[in-house]
């Protein structure tokens, strides 16, 4: 109910000093070997904040303290309900700090600050608190036996979980690891993106306020070759978790192939069809194709970029998504409270797409609107929500993840050609059908290789839906109940009697 001026949030942000430092055992640290880098505002160009640049030796002290936590149970052998207490106290300093963790992501990334606020900030506090809740009622179980004996399976906790996180929704993503992680008795090393370190940085600080003990959760701020590797490396971490590439997520398997064998969860890349048929609500398909693909400025790992479209509709449901992009999803400012989507995380990044751009129209795909360098007077890095049609689903623009608002819309006559093409992707992470024939929306439901798959609808989710993909946009699933499973183990306790 507060009313947000662009004014409010300039003020918010001239009065942050953000902390770039690691957080490591319970204490801000340096580097090891005293560097810095300075991360620049995808708003406007200029400098934001100054970070530690980490390496082996920050990963190693950080990989110590979390072991020397774990191994003296100050965190895993508390009381249930105590522990509980930690995590919904980190959730409520997280929503109480919001106007000012939403400004340092909006710093780092350019997404509109309203958006952080109404959503990352929202989101991330919802997944440790729906993690927290859960420490009281996880039950081991009792396996079959005979009379004589009884057999004890006991979930374990892995030991030290390293987390390797992307910069699109750095806080929403690193809650995804640690709600789960450490409700488990998990110690976490979290080695955010370089892009996006100022929230993960603050989450530790906040975490340690609610009175999670030191060395539970660590952060280490860097590159990815220099910090992220020497985690996926290390001879002492149980497991690594990952979101980004999957170039990348193939490199974090041969890490840990290469090291001590430690276990692997990946959510990587994707390319995800939105099915549309000529029976559909076309308003609806409009609305969801154009969201489903822009928000975010498209760096949204599951973003419906490619639009699978009926031919007799392809002409009447690209002007609807245009005139819904055009009239709602306001491309301004990221401090501007009007904004609903704002820079690219990068100058090298925007640079990438516009040269996917360009040579997708070298290929031939033709422009409908948009998808152009735009408000580079602020100095900041923005393309326009743009879509391409008649396009073929060999072409660079539907089969490359380009990771911003870029929409390819391919058209289709009859549901078999449709559903080949929806799965001719080597990701499988999400995908949508819009029609009102129910029985064709259950069959392509099912057959549709995906995580998940929408009806009707994109993008609708909440904490107790698994999270994740098939085929090489990865495996493991983050959110809902389940995600605890892939940070503990199985122990079995037999005892036997007389
Ligand atoms: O990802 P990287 P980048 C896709 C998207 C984007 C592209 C490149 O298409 O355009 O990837 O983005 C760390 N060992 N996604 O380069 O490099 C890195 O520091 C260990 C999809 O930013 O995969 C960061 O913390 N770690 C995705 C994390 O990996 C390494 C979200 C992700 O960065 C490393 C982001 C190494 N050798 C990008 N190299 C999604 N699934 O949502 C890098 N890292």
């Amino acid at each position: 109910s507060k009313i947000y001026t662009r004014d409010y949030w300039e003020s918010v942000l001239s009065g942050l000093k953000p902390e770039g430092r690691h957080f490591i055992d319970g204490a801000h640290r340096a580097a090891a070997s005293g560097a810095t880098f300075t991360r620049i505002r995808p708003m406007d160009g200029k400098p934001g904040a100054e970070l530690a640049r980490g390496n082996a030796a920050d990963i190693d002290a950080a990989v110590v303290a979390a072991r020397a936590a774990f191994e003296s149970g100050v965190w895993r052998k508390k009381e249930p309900l105590e522990k509980k207490g930690i995590m919904l106290k980190w959730a409520e300093l997280i929503r109480a700090h919001g106007e000012e963790l939403a400004m340092l992501e909006t710093i780092d990334v350019g997404k509109p600050v309203m958006a952080s606020l109404g959503v990352d900030v929202r989101l991330c506090a919802d997944g440790i608190q729906f993690y927290g809740e859960m420490i009281d009622k996880m039950y081991d179980e009792i396996a079959p036996t005979g009379p004589n004996a009884r057999a004890l399976v006991r979930k374990v906790p892995l030991g030290v979980v390293g987390a390797i996180t992307p910069w699109n929704y750095p806080m929403i993503i690193d809650a995804w690891k640690l709600g789960p992680a450490i409700a488990a008795g998990n110690s976490v090393v979290l080695k955010p993106a370089e892009q996006s370190s100022l929230s993960a940085i603050r989450l530790a600080e906040l975490a340690f306020e609610a009175g999670l003990p030191a060395g539970v959760f660590n952060v280490v701020t860097g590159y990815g070759e220099e910090t992220g590797k020497p985690l996926a490396l290390h001879m002492d971490v149980d497991m690594i978790a990952f979101t980004g590439s999957t170039e990348v997520g193939k490199l974090i398997m041969g890490y840990a192939a290469q090291s001590n064998v430690k276990r692997v969860a990946l959510e990587l890349g994707g390319k995800s069809p939105l099915v549309v048929f000529e029976d559909a609500d076309l308003d609806a398909a409009a609305s969801a194709a154009a969201w489903g693909c822009f928000y975010n400025s498209g760096e949204t790992c599951h973003a419906s970029t490619r639009l699978i479209v009926q031919r007799s509709v392809q002409e009447k449901l690209i002007q609807k998504i245009e005139a819904v992009t055009r009239s709602d999803i306001a491309l301004r400012h990221p401090l501007d409270p009007s904004a609903q989507i704002g820079a690219l995380i990068e100058e090298e990044h925007m640079n990438k797409v516009l040269s996917m751009i360009a040579a997708g129209e070298k290929e031939g795909a033709r422009r409908a609107f948009g998808a152009e360098r735009v408000l580079s007077e602020t100095g900041g890095y923005y393309v326009s929500p743009g879509v391409f049609v008649d396009m073929t689903n060999d072409m660079s623009l539907a089969r490359q993840e380009i990771f911003g608002p870029v929409l390819a819309a391919i058209p289709f006559d009859t549901e078999e050609e449709a559903l080949t093409i929806a799965n001719d992707t080597i990701y499988g992470l999400a995908g949508a059908v819009f029609t009102k024939d129910m029985d064709r929306a259950h069959r392509l439901s099912e057959a549709i290789h995906a995580g998940t798959v929408w009806i009707n609808t994109y993008d609708m989710s909440n904490f107790a839906t698994p999270f994740g993909g098939f085929r090489q946009s990865g495996f493991g699933r983050d959110r809902s109940v389940h995600a605890i499973d892939k940070y503990c183990d199985y122990k079995t306790i037999w005892q036997q009697f007389g």
